[in-house]
Protein backbone atom coordinates (compact mmCIF):
# COMPACT_ATOMS: atom_id res chain seq x y z
CA UNK A 1 0.00 0.00 0.00
CA UNK A 2 1.21 3.36 -0.74
CA UNK A 3 2.55 4.48 2.52
CA UNK A 4 1.69 8.23 1.78
CA UNK A 5 -1.87 7.61 2.32
CA UNK A 6 -1.54 5.64 4.76
CA UNK A 7 -0.36 9.08 6.99
CA UNK A 8 -3.23 11.05 5.12
CA UNK A 9 -5.69 8.63 6.81
CA UNK A 10 -4.23 8.59 10.19
CA UNK A 11 -4.47 12.45 9.77
CA UNK A 12 -8.47 11.85 9.94
CA UNK A 13 -9.37 9.09 11.85
CA UNK A 14 -6.52 9.58 14.81
CA UNK A 15 -5.08 5.73 14.91
CA UNK A 16 -9.07 4.01 14.54
CA UNK A 17 -9.18 4.90 18.12
CA UNK A 18 -13.24 5.04 19.32
CA UNK A 19 -13.92 8.46 20.58
CA UNK A 20 -16.86 10.34 21.46
CA UNK A 21 -17.76 13.64 19.91
CA UNK A 22 -19.79 16.05 22.23
CA UNK A 23 -21.70 18.54 21.06
CA UNK A 24 -21.11 21.99 22.98
CA UNK A 25 -22.48 25.50 22.78
CA UNK A 26 -21.12 28.45 23.60
CA UNK A 27 -23.33 31.28 24.06
CA UNK A 28 -23.37 34.84 25.26
CA UNK A 29 -24.66 38.43 24.66
CA UNK A 30 -23.29 40.13 21.56
CA UNK A 31 -19.62 40.99 21.92
CA UNK A 32 -18.99 39.03 25.66
CA UNK A 33 -15.52 37.15 23.61
CA UNK A 34 -17.63 34.24 22.35
CA UNK A 35 -15.79 34.34 18.50
CA UNK A 36 -12.07 35.55 20.70
CA UNK A 37 -13.06 32.40 23.03
CA UNK A 38 -13.63 29.12 19.99
CA UNK A 39 -10.63 31.01 17.87
CA UNK A 40 -8.10 30.57 21.02
CA UNK A 41 -9.30 27.73 21.95
CA UNK A 42 -9.82 25.53 18.84
CA UNK A 43 -6.78 22.94 18.04
CA UNK A 44 -8.22 23.65 13.69
CA UNK A 45 -8.73 27.13 12.70
CA UNK A 46 -12.36 27.95 13.19
CA UNK A 47 -15.15 28.66 11.32
CA UNK A 48 -16.32 31.57 11.84
CA UNK A 49 -19.00 33.54 9.99
CA UNK A 50 -18.45 37.43 10.53
CA UNK A 51 -19.51 40.43 8.63
CA UNK A 52 -19.49 44.36 8.43
CA UNK A 53 -21.97 45.30 10.91
CA UNK A 54 -24.63 46.88 9.01
CA UNK A 55 -26.90 50.16 9.69
CA UNK A 56 -29.27 47.58 10.18
CA UNK A 57 -27.20 45.35 12.89
CA UNK A 58 -26.25 48.73 14.54
CA UNK A 59 -30.02 50.14 14.93
CA UNK A 60 -30.95 46.29 16.13
CA UNK A 61 -28.04 45.30 18.40
CA UNK A 62 -27.32 47.42 21.52
CA UNK A 63 -23.97 48.63 21.28
CA UNK A 64 -24.10 50.58 24.59
CA UNK A 65 -21.05 50.21 26.70
CA UNK A 66 -19.31 48.17 23.69
CA UNK A 67 -15.87 48.26 22.99
CA UNK A 68 -14.90 48.30 19.46
CA UNK A 69 -16.15 46.06 17.23
CA UNK A 70 -17.34 46.50 13.81
CA UNK A 71 -18.11 42.85 12.96
CA UNK A 72 -21.02 41.09 14.32
CA UNK A 73 -21.50 37.65 13.63
CA UNK A 74 -24.23 36.60 11.93
CA UNK A 75 -24.65 32.83 12.09
CA UNK A 76 -22.27 31.43 14.35
CA UNK A 77 -18.49 30.10 15.17
CA UNK A 78 -17.52 26.74 15.12
CA UNK A 79 -14.53 24.82 16.50
CA UNK A 80 -12.80 21.55 17.83
CA UNK A 81 -10.73 20.48 20.94
CA UNK A 82 -9.78 17.33 21.40
CA UNK A 83 -9.34 16.90 25.84
CA UNK A 84 -8.38 13.06 26.17
CA UNK A 85 -8.09 10.25 23.84
CA UNK A 86 -11.45 9.32 23.76
CA UNK A 87 -13.21 12.85 24.17
CA UNK A 88 -13.29 15.23 21.03
CA UNK A 89 -15.46 18.72 21.75
CA UNK A 90 -17.39 20.50 18.41
CA UNK A 91 -17.84 24.20 19.88
CA UNK A 92 -20.76 26.19 18.28
CA UNK A 93 -20.39 29.29 19.14
CA UNK A 94 -24.08 30.87 18.83
CA UNK A 95 -25.56 34.46 19.02
CA UNK A 96 -27.41 35.43 21.71
CA UNK A 97 -29.64 38.25 20.23
CA UNK A 98 -33.21 37.33 20.19
CA UNK A 99 -33.53 37.62 15.96
CA UNK A 100 -31.28 34.92 16.18
CA UNK A 101 -33.86 32.13 17.77
CA UNK A 102 -33.50 29.40 14.97
CA UNK A 103 -30.42 29.44 14.49
CA UNK A 104 -30.44 27.85 18.81
CA UNK A 105 -33.29 25.84 17.53
CA UNK A 106 -30.87 24.04 15.28
CA UNK A 107 -27.75 24.22 17.12
CA UNK A 108 -29.53 23.33 20.65
CA UNK A 109 -30.42 19.67 19.51
CA UNK A 110 -28.22 17.26 19.99
CA UNK A 111 -25.44 19.45 22.32
CA UNK A 112 -24.44 18.04 25.81
CA UNK A 113 -24.09 21.53 27.82
CA UNK A 114 -23.60 25.22 27.32
CA UNK A 115 -20.73 27.46 28.30
CA UNK A 116 -22.59 31.03 28.93
CA UNK A 117 -20.33 33.69 28.61
CA UNK A 118 -20.77 36.77 30.76
CA UNK A 119 -18.97 40.13 30.20
CA UNK A 120 -19.09 40.75 34.60
CA UNK A 121 -19.90 44.77 33.16
CA UNK A 122 -22.94 43.88 31.08
CA UNK A 123 -24.58 40.98 33.55
CA UNK A 124 -28.58 42.20 32.52
CA UNK A 125 -27.77 41.22 29.07
CA UNK A 126 -26.97 37.73 29.95
CA UNK A 127 -30.33 37.24 31.47
CA UNK A 128 -31.99 36.34 28.41
CA UNK A 129 -29.35 33.93 27.08
CA UNK A 130 -29.64 32.51 30.11
CA UNK A 131 -33.12 31.81 30.42
CA UNK A 132 -33.26 30.72 26.47
CA UNK A 133 -30.39 27.96 27.98
CA UNK A 134 -32.94 27.20 30.84
CA UNK A 135 -35.58 26.55 28.53
CA UNK A 136 -33.86 24.42 26.60
CA UNK A 137 -32.84 22.25 29.19
CA UNK A 138 -29.26 22.52 28.95
CA UNK A 139 -27.29 22.13 31.78
CA UNK A 140 -24.03 25.07 31.57
CA UNK A 141 -21.43 26.57 33.57
CA UNK A 142 -20.76 30.12 33.75
CA UNK A 143 -17.55 31.66 32.03
CA UNK A 144 -17.00 35.15 33.44
CA UNK A 145 -14.70 36.77 30.18
CA UNK A 146 -13.22 39.36 32.43
CA UNK A 147 -12.02 42.36 30.26
CA UNK A 148 -9.12 44.66 31.05
CA UNK A 149 -10.15 47.26 34.11
CA UNK A 150 -13.73 45.31 35.03
CA UNK A 151 -13.53 45.59 38.90
CA UNK A 152 -13.49 42.20 40.70
CA UNK A 153 -16.95 40.93 41.73
CA UNK A 154 -17.17 38.18 44.35
CA UNK A 155 -18.83 35.19 43.00
CA UNK A 156 -21.81 35.81 45.63
CA UNK A 157 -22.89 38.90 44.05
CA UNK A 158 -22.35 37.33 40.69
CA UNK A 159 -24.19 34.18 41.52
CA UNK A 160 -26.96 36.53 43.10
CA UNK A 161 -27.16 38.94 40.02
CA UNK A 162 -27.47 35.86 37.66
CA UNK A 163 -30.12 34.14 40.45
CA UNK A 164 -27.76 30.65 39.59
CA UNK A 165 -28.51 27.45 40.99
CA UNK A 166 -26.02 26.39 43.92
CA UNK A 167 -24.66 24.01 41.96
CA UNK A 168 -23.86 25.86 38.90
CA UNK A 169 -20.13 26.53 38.11
CA UNK A 170 -19.02 29.60 37.56
CA UNK A 171 -15.13 30.49 36.71
CA UNK A 172 -13.15 33.70 35.69
CA UNK A 173 -11.59 33.21 32.65
CA UNK A 174 -9.51 35.32 29.83
CA UNK A 175 -10.54 34.51 26.40
CA UNK A 176 -7.20 35.55 24.87
CA UNK A 177 -5.42 33.13 27.27
CA UNK A 178 -5.52 29.51 26.38
CA UNK A 179 -4.99 28.12 29.69
CA UNK A 180 -7.64 30.33 31.49
CA UNK A 181 -10.22 29.27 28.37
CA UNK A 182 -9.64 25.47 28.42
CA UNK A 183 -10.15 25.32 32.45
CA UNK A 184 -13.35 27.03 31.85
CA UNK A 185 -14.08 24.18 29.56
CA UNK A 186 -13.11 21.40 31.69
CA UNK A 187 -14.97 22.70 34.67
CA UNK A 188 -18.03 22.49 32.31
CA UNK A 189 -17.17 19.27 30.84
CA UNK A 190 -16.91 17.91 34.54
CA UNK A 191 -19.71 19.22 35.87
CA UNK A 192 -22.09 17.82 32.91
CA UNK A 193 -20.13 14.42 33.41
CA UNK A 194 -21.09 14.45 37.35
CA UNK A 195 -24.41 15.30 36.18
CA UNK A 196 -24.67 12.01 33.87
CA UNK A 197 -23.58 10.24 36.21
CA UNK A 198 -25.83 11.76 38.47
CA UNK A 199 -28.24 10.49 36.72
CA UNK A 200 -27.58 7.15 35.52
CA UNK A 201 -26.70 6.12 39.27
N1 LIG B 1 -9.79 43.12 26.85
C1 LIG B 1 -10.44 42.04 26.45
N2 LIG B 1 -11.04 42.08 25.26
C2 LIG B 1 -11.70 40.97 24.84
C3 LIG B 1 -11.79 39.81 25.63
N3 LIG B 1 -12.55 38.89 24.95
C4 LIG B 1 -12.91 39.47 23.80
N4 LIG B 1 -12.40 40.74 23.72
C5 LIG B 1 -12.62 41.72 22.65
O1 LIG B 1 -13.99 42.08 22.70
C6 LIG B 1 -14.52 42.22 21.40
C7 LIG B 1 -15.70 41.31 21.20
O2 LIG B 1 -15.28 39.95 21.21
P1 LIG B 1 -15.90 38.87 20.22
O3 LIG B 1 -15.14 37.61 20.46
O4 LIG B 1 -15.97 39.34 18.82
O5 LIG B 1 -17.38 38.77 20.80
P2 LIG B 1 -18.65 37.94 20.27
O6 LIG B 1 -19.61 38.92 19.68
O7 LIG B 1 -19.24 37.33 21.51
O8 LIG B 1 -18.17 36.91 19.30
C8 LIG B 1 -13.37 41.91 20.43
O9 LIG B 1 -12.83 43.15 20.00
C9 LIG B 1 -12.39 41.13 21.29
O10 LIG B 1 -11.05 41.29 20.87
C10 LIG B 1 -11.14 39.80 26.91
O11 LIG B 1 -11.16 38.82 27.66
N5 LIG B 1 -10.47 40.93 27.27
MG1 LIG C 1 -18.66 36.64 17.38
Amino acid sequence: MDSKRVLDEDAYVRGGEAQTAVKILVVGHFAVGKTTFIGTISEIPPLSTEEDMTRVAEAVDDLKGVRSKTTTTVAMDFGRLTISDHVVLYLFGTPGQQRFIQIWEDMARGALGALVLVDPERLADSFAVIDLIEQYGLSYAIAVNRFDHTPERTEAALREALDLLPDTPVVVMDARDENSSAQALITLVRYLQERAALEHA
